[in-house]
């Protein structure tokens, strides 16, 4: 028989105004802050689909302290739709939301709890009037918080039948995200609790899988190439053995994603298209009811290579696929096409010979073979054929990314040499 059963999600993020897109454009910048909300609408529609007792929240519910009237008003009254069924909610406020930024005037609707940032607090869900859960949780007061907040939670004096921990923290990796309220997993193993609710890092993560369970259910609607992949919450039903089963739901709207395509000697540009599309069904958990942006990579030896290299091809390549995609329901979107080809030449070929091609080959091997020479070259590269910042920029490089800057280098001017033959 199941105890309890309730929604997990975290890391909202509702809007965010999304400009750090190299392909900005105001519709998707519109249609990915719009898809923040619709996120968050399926997850109420989840609730209600699955008839949960609760909802919870584990922070950053909003993206900014600044967070506009029409914002929090979306916000209230997806939860007053969860109140008007019965469905309760509890959440925290995270570093992205604190507890001060929130406007005095903000009335909760009924069944909706908001966690105070001065001390753990606990609410208790009872059923038919008993007590069937505890859930504690603290919200940040300020955007930095630094203190070990794991370490302050405790089992009430008398628990309910199951207890619930939500916290807006860091545990393990940080990623880009900033290292507030970090605990360790040690720090949370024995304090009795059946779940820990966390929040903050948005990558989806299983921490622990039983005894206690901890979960990073991740955001639930990605807002960067850093955030590819699903993104949902997770259904979580409590039993009362007190095992946990956990279900992750996926909730995304728009996906971000890198995909590679490899071209052929014998594609030609019709190809592309399709090629695009195959790879992209081919993404893990591809899911055909969202939409998608892309950051396409081709890659492969192919008789295309030097008209992809034109200055500006790619660009317009670009433009063309993104035609009339913004007025599509579930659309695709590149963001970037980033060239890792060469072409169908044949090196060895080439070197045998003992024209300037073939010199210029050996150059490049003996480059290739010698990390200290390229240095060199570039330390010599005369100041009045580059700029002074492209030349520090150059000086940055990892020696990994000086040689396929190397290869690309000489692939390009195999393609001018071979072509004025
Ligand atoms: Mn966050």
């Amino acid at each position: 028989m199941t105890k309890v059963r309730f929604i997990h999600t975290a890391d909202l993020h509702l809007d965010t105004p999304f400009k750090g897109l190299a392909s900005w454009n105001k519709d998707l910048a519109d249609k990915l802050k719009d898809a923040t909300f619709k996120s968050f609408r399926k997850i109420v529609d989840l609730c209600h689909k699955e008839n949960v007792d609760f909802l919870i929240i584990s922070g950053d519910i909003f993206e900014s302290e600044n967070k506009s009237l029409a914002a929090q008003l979306k916000f209230i009254s997806e939860l007053k739709r969860l109140s008007d069924s019965g469905i309760h909610a509890y959440f925290v406020c995270g570093n992205h939301d604190p507890l001060n930024s929130w406007l005095d005037t903000t009335q909760l609707p009924e069944n909706v709890n908001r966690f105070g940032s001065s001390k753990i607090e606990k609410f208790t869900y009872s059923k038919n009037k008993k007590p069937v859960a505890d859930i504690h949780g603290i919200s940040f007061q300020e955007k930095v918080v630094k203190d070990n907040l794991a370490l302050k939670y405790k089992l009430a004096n008398n628990p309910a039948p199951v207890s619930i921990a939500v916290l807006h923290g860091t545990t393990g990796m940080a990623g880009p995200h900033e290292n507030y309220a970090p605990f360790k997993v040690a720090n949370v193993l024995n304090r009795g609790f059946n779940y820990w609710a966390l929040g903050h890092i948005h990558k989806r993560q299983i921490i622990n899988e039983s005894n206690p369970v901890i979960i990073y259910p991740g955001n639930p609607q990605g807002r960067d190439f850093g955030e590819t992949g699903a993104k949902g919450c997770y259904l979580v039903e409590i039993d009362t053995n007190s095992k946990v089963n956990l279900t992750f739901v996926p909730v995304h709207i728009i996906r971000f994603e890198e995909i590679e395509v490899e071209l052929k000697d014998e594609d030609k540009i019709d190809r592309l298209p399709e090629k695009i599309e195959r790879s992209k069904n081919n993404i893990k958990d591809f899911d055909d009811n969202a939409s998608y942006i892309l950051r396409v990579k081709l890659t492969g030896r192919t008789s295309l290579h030097a008209h992809l290299n034109k200055p500006g091809e790619i660009d317009l390549l670009q433009e063309h696929f993104n035609e009339g995609q913004a007025d599509q329901r579930n659309f695709t979107w590149i963001d970037r096409i980033e060239l890792d080809i060469s072409p169908v030449i044949d090196l060895s070929q080439i070197e045998k010979g003992n024209d300037f091609t073939a010199e210029i080959i050996k150059a490049f091997y003996e480059y290739e073979e010698d990390s200290n020479k390229v240095t060199e070259l570039i330390k010599d590269i005369d100041e009045d054929l580059i700029s002074y910042q492209i030349k520090n920029e150059i000086n940055e490089l990892t020696q990994y990314e000086l040689k396929a800057v190397l290869q690309k280098a000489k692939w390009k001017l195999m393609d001018l040499l071979i072509r004025e033959i």
